[in-house]
């Protein structure tokens, strides 16, 4: 099932991967497990977001070989590249933001792998597999099929992919395919224990007491099966918190009895609003992120939309009664 996809890989030589905007630890940890085999193989790689790598996630980096993109800065790159890899992202190129604009114009030969449902071709070849719990995943057997040799660094960065997309093996996409995977990984060199450490571990304070708020102001609404808790700016500066490092917030309200849905608001500048959803894996809350462009999978899911936190925790919630 991988050969179109090993076919390409031999046929060329200059590689730039991407990912979706806001780039998580499957997109990353994809990006590196794919551009460290590429690399091994003698080929040359180049991975370009649109979005920085979070700070937290840099530890799967430490040959800092994930790069922001920038026209200027990269247009030798984009120019002498032979094809472009996507990961993590098969909704199409607006998925990969600025950089994915700049990538589709350049009509060099594409290859897309993901998991993600609801994928749109518009790389020349993909590979789509929505029961992968994570891309990570697909990443470790495409390197298996090729014969290729996984070194720490690899382990490392796919291992923080899937552990990550799946909630610490806790998502029902979690499968015996996934843990059998993540055994070669951790045989290859990855540490459980120390990735934990590195991704839940290291919060400053303030984090652990905003997690503190936003608990303590959790709301139920439809007769207890949907919960809320939002964040505006005045309280993430009183904490001294951005807005981008709350990853883990967004489930904390599916441990209340009886909640179906979790949803969680962060107020960002300029009249806009994060959400992040979570569900007991029935309610298809990708369906809401839709609705405010975004997507996700059934269990979780975002967006970024325009408005006040008010406005778009109605909206949001008027969304999710349809759904119920
Ligand atoms: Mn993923």
């Amino acid at each position: 099932m991988w050969t179109p996809i090993i076919n390409e890989l031999k046929k060329h030589q200059r590689f730039i991967i991407s990912a979706h905007t806001n780039p998580d630890c499957d997109a990353l940890g994809s990006e590196l497990g794919l551009a460290y085999h590429l690399i091994n193989l003698g080929k040359d790689v180049r991975i370009l977001n649109s979005d920085p790598m979070p700070p937290s996630y840099a530890f799967i980096d430490p040959d800092n070989l994930v790069e922001t993109f920038s026209p200027r800065t990269h247009r030798h790159a984009l120019a002498e590249a032979d094809a472009i890899l996507v990961v993590d992202a098969s909704g199409g190129w607006n998925r990969l933001g600025r950089v994915g604009g700049a990538l589709g114009a350049l009509n060099k030969p594409s290859v897309c792998i993901d998991h993600h449902p609801n994928s749109v071709q518009y790389t020349d070849i993909a590979h789509v597999d929505p029961t992968a719990a994570a891309t990570g995943e697909l990443i470790v057997s495409l390197i298996t099929a090729m014969g290729g040799t996984i070194s720490e660094k690899m382990a490392t960065a796919l291992y923080t992919a899937i552990v990550t997309d799946t909630g610490n093996f806790r998502f029902s996409s979690t499968s015996a395919r996934t843990h059998r995977i993540t055994a070669t990984l951790i045989e290859a060199g990855a540490k459980p224990a120390t990735v934990y450490n590195l991704l839940y571990e290291q919060h400053p304070l303030g984090k652990v007491q905003l997690e503190g708020y936003a608990l303590q102001n959790i709301a139920l609404t439809h007769h207890g099966r949907t919960a809320y808790s939002t964040l505006s700016l005045d309280v993430l500066e009183r904490f001294g918190i951005a807005s981008s490092d709350l990853d883990n917030f967004s489930g904390m309200s599916q441990k209340i009895k009886g909640v179906d849905v979790s949803v969680f608001l962060v107020e960002l500048p300029r009249e806009r609003v994060k959400i992040s959803l979570r569900s007991n894996g029935r309610v298809p809350v990708n369906r809401v992120a839709a609705k405010f462009g975004g997507g996700g999978h059934v269990p979780a899911a975002g967006a970024t939309t325009t408005g006040t936190l008010d406005e778009v925790l109605s909206h949001v919630l008027a969304e999710i009664e349809n759904l119920l």
